[in-house]
């Protein structure tokens, strides 16, 4: 699972992906999208401390998602020239995180003329309609061609034809494709084009210092994650952990929000984490809404999916109700679960398997 961050030039992207994910990328110089940088970081569950204190593990592994700082997307709204590839790179991300400027300073250019959140926010979105549409129509011409020779998939390419206009309308009335109705078959006809709009995003608001005592609000940018000040975060992450509390406290930060930023973002995916204790460690797994127990099984390992026999589950509220498995065993909480299962967040299982 992959987010990608895009923001106009000098909002503070590479800052917010240092502050994410603790990577040391070059902050202050345009970069017109021939850096673009990947790193995975953990997400923070608090599930997870109270199942180490049920099962006690040697180790307890995290979840993780993936980051990648897409510099240019934008650049030619400032006069500069914007990257194909920063453009292609974005297009195989799962989700958008747009970070919008926020914060005050005399020594960042101002590049829309000043700070203004809806602003940018609105020329971002507008950028990638653009980009949709660009596609869309490349495709109606081509299907148009075809349609004038006597060609065997004709209805095929009719059926594409429409669901393609009713995108286009939707551009076309600055609507994003999320607000087309699509049907599941529509959707896999679409999904070779890897539509911007289609992809689900979230706003960060790269917030001043200054800011951080009296959170900003800003009408229309939605969905939100909560504000970051991306300096303050990145540098606070070069500081020794003893050290990072005084900082904190002097600039008003009660806790790093950068946490709450990759949490929001593995929800945004449509991410539903499950847990398995197996030989001493303790591990949350990642998986789309709507998977069902058998290939949940084959995230662990493929062996165990061609294998798999049933999964023993109980979900984590009864777990830490009951405070051990045992107990839930005893209390009837523990269910056993068939392939088709549908693996719901915070499941704990056990699967068993033939080899
Ligand atoms: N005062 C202040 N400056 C910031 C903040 N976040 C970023 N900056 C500064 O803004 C400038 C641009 O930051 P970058 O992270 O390089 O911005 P970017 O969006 O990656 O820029 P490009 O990749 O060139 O498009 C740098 O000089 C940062 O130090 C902030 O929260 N407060
Ligand atoms: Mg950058």
């Amino acid at each position: 699972m992959r987010m990608g961050i895009v923001g106009l030039p000098q909002s503070g992207t590479t800052t917010l992906f240092n502050a994410i994910t603790g990577a040391h990328g070059e902050v202050g110089g345009y970069h017109a999208g021939e850096q673009v940088a990947h790193a995975v970081v953990t997400v923070p569950d608090e599930r997870l401390d109270a199942l180490a204190r049920i099962f006690k593990p040697k180790e307890t592994i995290l979840a993780t998602i993936e980051f990648e700082d897409i510099g240019g997307v934008f650049a030619h709204l400032t006069g500069g020239e914007s990257s194909g590839r920063a453009l292609a790179e974005l297009r195989e991300v799962d989700g958008i995180l747009m970070v919008v400027r926020s914060f005050g300073s005399a020594f960042v250019p101002e590049v829309l003329g000043g700070v203004d959140a809806l602003r940018e926010y609105k020329a971002m979105n507008q950028e990638l309609l653009l980009a949709d549409l660009e596609v869309i129509e490349k495709r109606l011409h081509a299907i148009e061609r075809d349609l004038r020779k006597p060609v065997p998939e004709r209805e095929a390419l009719q059926r594409e034809q429409q669901v393609l206009e009713r995108c286009r309308e939707a551009v076309e009335q600055e609507k994003g494709l999320h607000a087309v109705q699509l049907s599941r078959a529509d959707e896999t006809l679409l999904r070779s084009y890897s539509f911007l709009t289609l992809k689900p995003h979230l706003c960060v608001l790269n917030i001043g210092e200054d800011q951080i005592s009296s959170p900003l609000v800003v009408e229309g940018l939605s969905p939100l994650a909560p504000a970051v000040c991306a300096e303050l975060e990145m540098e606070l992450l070069e500081l020794e952990e003893d050290e990072r509390g005084a900082f904190m406290e002097d600039a008003g930060l009660e806790e790093m929000a950068s946490g709450r930023v990759i949490r929001a973002c593995y929800d945004l995916l449509r991410a539903r984490t499950f847990f398995t204790h197996v030989s001493d460690k303790l591990r949350a797994w990642t998986v789309e809404a709507g998977t069902d127990a058998r290939r949940a099984a084959g995230k662990i390992h493929t062996d165990m999916e061609h294998g798999f026999i049933r999964a023993e589950v109980v979900g984590f509220d009864d777990l830490a109700e009951c405070g051990s498995i045992r107990e839930a065993r005893l209390r009837g909480r523990l269910r056993m679960e068939g392939k088709d299962y549908e693996v719901r967040a915070g499941d704990v299982i056990t699967f068993h398997f033939a080899r």
